[in-house]
């Protein structure tokens, strides 16, 4: 994960534990070189994104301070609720903060109960062992009240760092409509108030074109991976989606087109990058930051294939886009309302709409199995699980149901259980 220039003068300049960070580094430089470079005949596309992650704590946090010195704000949210169009048309960046790996959790327990799921634990974390730069060069953390464990955890980080928090609604009735429409006008004057520019209907008509087309281009990617056989591994498509939270938007959509004009043509020669027939697994469930790909690295180490992940770092956020034919600024934020409410999280009750996308993808990807994914310690996702689950097995389909945290100690026990369901979802 090193590039080769010296960004430690940047790193101290931000503040960042140099000695923690630089053991950070080595081991994300290992892991990716285990767990992705080990993969055979990777489409060629591929390695803009092994740069983006190789310079994702150099050369990107060089350009935020570039953007951050032109007068521009860099703002961090951890969820796929806070509209980044607003943030764009102020000529903002919008960053990722979810983090996916178990690193400051000492750190972490000293103000979180151990029993808290590992993505919160993670990005409290990073914050209090001063290891991820982007935390440090935000101008503002933006939080919401989706489950419990974050919204109480913001008010902790809140003393380290300022965090904003948006009400989300829990129902999705005409009066949480309303609810969601005050927050997103209220973040609008915030964006505004923060950047000391205007949201207006031209820069704001930009702000969702390029969102738009960031996930125009991640579900063209989504789309190619319903060929037979794969033509890409699951484990890069869940990588370009990660680094879709992080990356410059249009350099990042020109390079996700490109590589699917090369998986294009990987499919018209039948190309893939595993054996034709082997299973097919959707993964569903909870976000998979970065750099968590622990359990598609033991599924398609096992012989089978993932095709899509029905999850904010996937499916859930890429699936709607927002409606680009209004023209005052009124008319935008109610598109930005309505795209936004579309989001099936399960701190929604009820979310029905959520098992019937999961039926929806498991057809259209022709997945021979679905494994649900869990963060331990998650409620909202761990108890629709439930749910999920009757509903995947009414329609005939192979269920595996999986809670796991950041840690490796059960690294062995979940490959005998989904080599097991493996086996079953080959007979
Ligand atoms: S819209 S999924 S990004 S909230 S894993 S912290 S739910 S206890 S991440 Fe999420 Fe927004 Fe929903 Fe998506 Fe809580 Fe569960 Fe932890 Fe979670």
């Amino acid at each position: 994960m090193m590039g080769q220039k010296d960004y430690r003068p940047m790193w101290k300049e931000l503040g960042l534990n140099l000695e923690g960070h630089d053991q950070l580094l080595t081991v994300l430089g290992n892991a990716y070189k285990d767990i992705y470079m080990s993969q055979e005949n990777r489409p060629k596309g591929m390695q803009y994104f092994d740069f983006v992650i190789s310079e994702a704590h150099g050369l990107r946090i060089e350009e935020l301070m570039e953007t951050k010195k032109k007068g521009n704000k860099v703002i961090g949210t951890f969820c796929v609720y806070v509209p980044e169009e607003l943030i764009l048309a102020v000529g903002g960046t919008c960053v990722g903060l979810c983090a996916g790996a178990e690193i400051g959790i000492d750190e972490a327990e000293k103000v979180l109960p151990r029993n808290t799921c590992a993505l919160i634990k993670s990005f409290m974390g990073f914050k209090l062992a001063g290891l991820c730069p982007y935390i440090q060069a935000s101008d503002l953390v933006v939080g919401e009240t989706t489950c419990d464990g974050k919204k109480k955890a913001y008010e902790i980080l809140n003393d380290y760092k300022e965090t904003y928090v948006m009400e989300i609604p829990q129902m999705k009735t005409q009066r949480d409509r309303t609810l969601w429409r005050g927050e997103v006008v209220q973040f609008k004057e915030k964006i505004e108030e923060i950047s000391g520019k205007k949201i207006t209907p031209e820069n704001l008509r930009e702000g969702i074109k390029i969102s738009n087309d960031k996930r125009r281009a991640l579900q063209r990617l989504s789309s190619l991976r319903k060929a037979i056989p794969s033509p890409i591994s699951g484990l890069d498509g869940l990588l370009v989606n990660q680094i879709a939270f992080y990356d410059d938007p249009l350099r990042f959509t020109k390079s996700v087109n490109a590589l699917c004009d090369e998986l294009d043509e990987r499919i018209k020669k039948g190309i893939g990058v595993t054996k034709n027939g082997i299973p097919r697994i959707l993964i569903s469930g909870s976000p998979m930051a970065l750099p968590n790909w622990k359990i598609p690295f033991v599924v398609e180490t096992s012989g089978a294939v993932v095709v899509a992940e029905e999850s904010c770092v996937g499916e859930r956020s890429t699936r709607d886009l927002v409606d680009e034919t209004g023209k005052a600024v009124d008319q935008m934020i109610d598109a930005l309302v309505d795209r936004y409410f579309k989001i099936d999280c399960a701190c929604f009750t009820p979310n029905v709409e959520r098992t019937d996308h999961i039926l929806d993808l498991a057809k259209e990807f022709k997945a021979d199995g679905v494994i649900h994914y869990s963060i331990q310690f998650c409620t909202p996702y761990t108890v629709e699980a439930y749910k999920v689950e009757k509903a995947v097995q009414k329609a005939g389909i192979p269920f595996l149901k999986i809670e796991t945290d950041y840690g490796m100690e059960d690294m062995g026990q979940l490959k005998t259980r989904i080599e097991a369901f493996l086996e079953m979802v080959r007979k």
